[in-house]
């Protein structure tokens, strides 16, 4: 089921990110002499000069009269240097970002059907709480502007920004000013007075609502058409539904809005999110909701009073990492139902790294998962643990009243919530014999669908072992094909497997997800096995919901790496028999 939901997907993106890559391109080919126009347009620190209006393509806006040489020489300069700086400080291309200014169109990547559907007008009123931290200011006012561009006013109880401590200029008078001299109706700024992490900190925002429902967004997103009111409308019908939008992908280096396919979140024993295909059960419409076991994190909707009631958030969690997992937990075992709704859609940038550390430099990853771990996880806590030994003697702080919320809400235990809510978990010994899907699974081989050598389009080389093909946890990389060569022959079968000369899996590592993939043994059991190749040529990582590609085609050392699926001709794969 996973490939159809998937090929709707691949389709949709295709299109869009080639019409859209056709206008960045057109865009950026333009404005290499057409820099007049631009010189109003902010590079850091300079926002008071943002023309306010730029909906749609920003084509719209070149010009190219009247400069001289030396002045286009030193566009081109500060342009670098927006760029640069703005990798190192965001993570992502904040140069285009800031062109883009704080309006603009995005494709309306919701099914058909959605557009026909028919909300109720009477719906909750929502406070949306964005926490930022060093947000790069165009894409924080792009966030607030998308919001207050597509949806209906009368919804929007009110928007709290809450600035996390953060350290640059621009997120100071600037943002007060422009917020005093643009926003001031419905937008809040609180500030904290020092770091407190994006856990505390949507604490803190949450304590400054009044609105019915609380919706969280993280400060790097762009919501499309009618994104509100499929999330809310589930949470009038029952408050303990907690609702997530399909996230997006906002590409990090263009800025391209693409299409997401439709999957649900699940987890792995290392603790990590992960997206998982939606089994059929779960399929009734298109336009209806999803029962998720875990939620992304960053973007969903509660109704304001079961936030509390179900208590909040664990204040002890630092900066980032594990909440997500937390809340979800919770949220099943504690009566609730986690939910995402295809018709609704939120663009996020997705960047390949995190561009800041926690104060002290600790991993909040761990100490969080920790936390979440001791108090939800019961014995299963030892699966995390024979991943990650070092951790289980380390001190995790006080966690007595998560404990006695667990008691108060009177909580199912962790098991009810694999076997019902996440079957498709597999649990080694000594769980193993409860789960009847991984005893169901037996010896069988699945069917063999395809054999060959994977063909990189762009580099035009063959994917192989860097060392021995027997070699478990070896890396793979692209060396010249060689049809002869049978430790270069791929099987790809039912499981969506990928099996190098017959002996082991290709394989994404649990633990860290931004690694490239390896050969492993075969687990069978889908998820960081599991690959979708299809006709887009792309090679479909579904747990980390990312693509394969070569990192430099013109390297001899032939890496490869994990990336936001686009269409370039690094992540085209053939499989040749
Ligand atoms: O110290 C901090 N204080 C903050 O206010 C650190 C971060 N933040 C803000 C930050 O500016 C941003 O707006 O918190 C938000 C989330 O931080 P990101 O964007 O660096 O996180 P992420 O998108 O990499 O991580 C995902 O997992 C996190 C786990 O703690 C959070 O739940 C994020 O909200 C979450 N993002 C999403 O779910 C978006 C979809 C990503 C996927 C899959
Ligand atoms: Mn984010």
């Amino acid at each position: 089921m996973g490939s159809v939901t998937l090929r709707y997907f691949c389709y949709g993106c295709l299109f869009t990110s080639v019409t859209w890559s056709i206008l960045l391109f057109l865009y950026f080919n333009l404005s290499q002499e057409s820099r007049l126009s631009f010189k109003n347009v902010p590079i850091q620190g300079q926002h008071r000069f943002q023309p306010r209006f730029t909906r749609g393509p920003a084509i719209l806006i070149l010009g190219n009269k009247g400069l001289s040489d030396s002045d286009s020489d030193l566009n081109l300069l500060q342009d670098q240097e927006v760029r640069d700086m703005g990798y190192h400080k965001h993570a992502f291309n904040v140069l285009i970002s800031n062109r883009l200014g704080y309006h603009r169109d995005v494709p309306d990547t919701r099914n058909d059907k959605c557009r026909d559907r028919i909300y109720p007008v009477a719906l909750p009123t929502a406070s949306i709480v964005i926490c930022f931290y060093n947000e790069a200011f165009s894409a924080l006012l792009r966030t607030v502007h998308s919001v207050l561009d597509r949806t209906p006013n009368y919804l929007i109880h009110e928007i709290i920004l809450v600035d996390d401590h953060s350290e640059l200029d621009d997120l100071k008078e600037d943002l007060d000013s422009y917020i005093k001299q643009h926003l001031q109706k419905k937008v809040k700024l609180v500030r904290n007075e020092k770091r407190e992490g994006l856990i505390r900190g949507r604490m803190i925002g949450a304590s400054h609502t009044t609105g019915e429902v609380l919706v969280f967004l993280d400060s790097h997103c762009e919501v499309n058409e009618a994104w509100l009111q499929p999330l809310l409308t589930p949470i009038k019908e029952n408050r303990k539904n907690v609702v997530c939008p399909v996230i997006d992908i906002i590409s990090a280096d263009t800025l391209v809005y693409s299409p997401s396919p439709i999957v649900r979140g699940g987890f792995n024993w290392g603790l990590h999110f992960k997206w998982d295909p939606v089994p059929v059960s779960e399929l009734n419409s298109p336009d209806g909701a999803i029962r998720s076991p875990t939620m992304a994190g960053g973007l969903f909707a509660m109704d304001r009073n079961y936030f509390y009631e179900l208590g909040q958030y664990d204040r002890g969690m630092d900066i980032w990492g594990g909440e997500n997992l937390e809340i979800s937990f919770r949220i099943w075992m504690c009566g609730g139902q986690l939910l995402i709704v295809p018709c609704s859609r939120v663009g996020h940038i997705f960047r390949k790294r995190r561009p800041y550390g926690s104060p002290g430099g600790q991993d909040t990853m761990a100490h969080n998962s920790l936390r979440l771990a001791h108090v939800w996880m019961d014995d299963y806590k030892e699966q995390y643990f024979v991943l990650r030994p070092e951790l289980r003697n380390r001190d995790y702080g006080d966690i007595s009243d998560r404990v006695a919320i667990r008691k108060r809400l009177q909580c199912h235990s962790f098991k009810w919530y694999l076997d019902n809510i996440y079957p498709e978990m597999q649990v080694s010994s000594p769980h193993k014999p409860q789960h009847p899907v991984f005893i169901n699974k037996g010896l069988k081989r699945p069917k063999v669908l395809q054999r060959g050598r994977l063909r990189n389009l762009l580099a035009d080389k063959c994917l192989v072992a860097q060392g021995r093909p027997s070699q478990k946890g070896g890396a793979v990389v692209v060396r010249d094909c060689d049809p002869q060569d049978t430790e270069q022959e791929w099987a790809y079968d039912e499981e969506h497997e990928l099996i190098l000369a017959g002996l082991l899996c290709l394989d994404m590592s649990e633990i860290r997800s931004s690694d490239p993939p390896r050969l492993m043994k075969c687990h069978g059991s889908g998820g960081s096995q599991q690959w979708t190749l299809g006709k887009n040529k792309w090679l479909y990582q579904v747990s980390v919901g990312q693509c394969l590609a070569v990192a430099d085609p013109h390297s001899i050392k032939g890496y490869v790496t994990m990336a936001i699926c686009d269409d370039s001709w690094s992540q085209q794969w053939k499989l040749e028999s």
